[in-house]
């Protein structure tokens, strides 16, 4: 489920990333770090791999995912320091708390990265700019480190201008420059366009935004398949995905404990057939299907154990759930030994329809929302 956009009126979109995140509350906690090159991330010695690394460290080379050992070749003085996740977890709940100042309607990317949609905010302002400014300087004052910020009309120009300026960046791509903004972009800047994506891209010609503007529509559907619809907006500075600010569930599941322990397959089975339908109750008031189902089972000496099964087809109706169960059941020692507790949970799931594939311009948008809102003053 998704915060349906307000199609009434056009955007304002703040993205906001930490800088240098992890190395940045290592050099806030210890500052004997500052002013020399710092990375976050695995022992040399024992395969580990880089995190992130400081600004000064980044001018070497060392970057996110290079071996700390590649990383020590490129930058000898590099000091390399364990990761403290719950030193960036706190600051991650801090800046989460800052975003809620200011809207409720958020989308964490990760600890410390997030969209928010302040065209309705909490503060009452207008100026999406001035809203970025508020963000970053309450970040500032709360944990002593530095974000940047992207103010855009939509997602996808709102992350590409909030990398523009790192660190410590504000940068605003108002609806004017974005056509010429997005021209200029290399390729591999473009959503969903990754490490395998951008050569074949390239290969082909595509450098920039404007090159893939000049693609038609019939050579994206040939290059993108069902999200052609997704870059061919995305070239033109239409991206209408909002801002999706609900937690997307991984799994459902049900258990229950026996007032008494049970030996006995069939009543087993007969008291999964209620865990089953809670499960699919479930799927269909959310319009769902899963494709993995995992039996617990907790034997009456309290040892437990998980067994799982992944099909390709569907799994949402009672009867299917429990044929599934019960040949799971036949790899576990329920029966031979007493159960206390069985637990059914259903994972992989996924919307009934593909929903997931990038939304396609479809002609049901108001005409508006097919156009950059040229007028809107961020
Ligand atoms: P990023 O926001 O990608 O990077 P960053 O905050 O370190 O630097 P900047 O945004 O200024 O370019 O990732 C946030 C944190 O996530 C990063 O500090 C460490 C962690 N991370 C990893 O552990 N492994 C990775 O491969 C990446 C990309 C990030
Ligand atoms: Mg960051």
């Amino acid at each position: 489920m998704s915060a349906e956009p307000d199609y009434s009126q056009p955007r304002k979109i703040i993205h906001v990333d930490m800088d240098a995140f992890f190395a940045a509350v290592e050099e806030r906690d210890f500052p004997e770090y500052q002013g020399k090159p710092l990375a976050v991330g695995g022992s040399p010695q024992r395969r580990g791999v880089i995190c992130t690394a400081n600004y000064i460290a980044r001018r070497y080379g060392v970057r996110s995912a290079l071996s700390s050992y590649r990383a020590m070749q490129l930058c000898p003085d590099l000091r390399i320091v364990f990761p403290r996740f719950e030193a960036y977890q706190s600051v991650s709940r801090q800046i989460r708390a800052i975003f809620a100042e200011v809207t409720d309607v958020i989308e964490p990317l990760s600890l410390d990265e997030a969209y928010l949609d302040v065209t309705q905010n909490k503060l009452g302002r207008s100026s999406a700019t001035h809203l970025a400014q508020y963000i970053k300087r309450r970040i500032l004052e709360e944990t002593g480190l530095t974000a940047s910020a992207g103010v855009s009309y939509n997602k996808f120009l709102a992350k590409v201008a909030s990398d523009y300026q790192k660190p410590n960046g504000l940068c605003v791509i108002p609806p004017t420059q974005a056509v010429d903004f997005i021209a200029r972009l290399p390729i591999g800047k473009f959503y969903g366009i990754g490490k395998k994506t951008e050569p074949r891209l390239i290969a082909l010609g595509l450098h920039t935004g404007a090159d893939l503007r000049a693609v038609g529509f019939e050579e994206m559907q040939r290059l993108f398949g069902k999200s052609a619809g997704f870059y061919y907006g995305l070239s033109r500075g239409i991206d209408t995905r909002p801002v999706e600010t609900t937690w997307v569930r991984k799994s459902i599941g049900a258990e229950t404990t026996f007032a008494e322990d049970l030996s006995d397959r069939a009543e087993m089975m007969q008291a999964l057939a209620p865990l089953a339908e809670e499960i699919t109750d479930w799927l269909t008031r959310h319009n769902t299907v899963g494709h993995t189902l995992t039996l617990k089972v907790k034997y009456a000496d309290f040892q437990q154990i998980t067994r799982s099964r992944t099909v390709s087809e569907p799994l949402n109706t009672v009867p299917d759930m429990l044929a599934l169960a019960e040949i799971l059941m036949t790899t576990t020692e329920a029966g031979a030994r007493q159960v206390r507790l069985l637990g059914l949970s259903l994972s992989k799931l996924s919307a009934m329809e593909s929903a997931m594939a990038p939304k396609l311009l479809t002609a049901t948008l108001p005409d508006y929302q097919l156009k950059i809102p040229l007028a809107l003053n961020l």
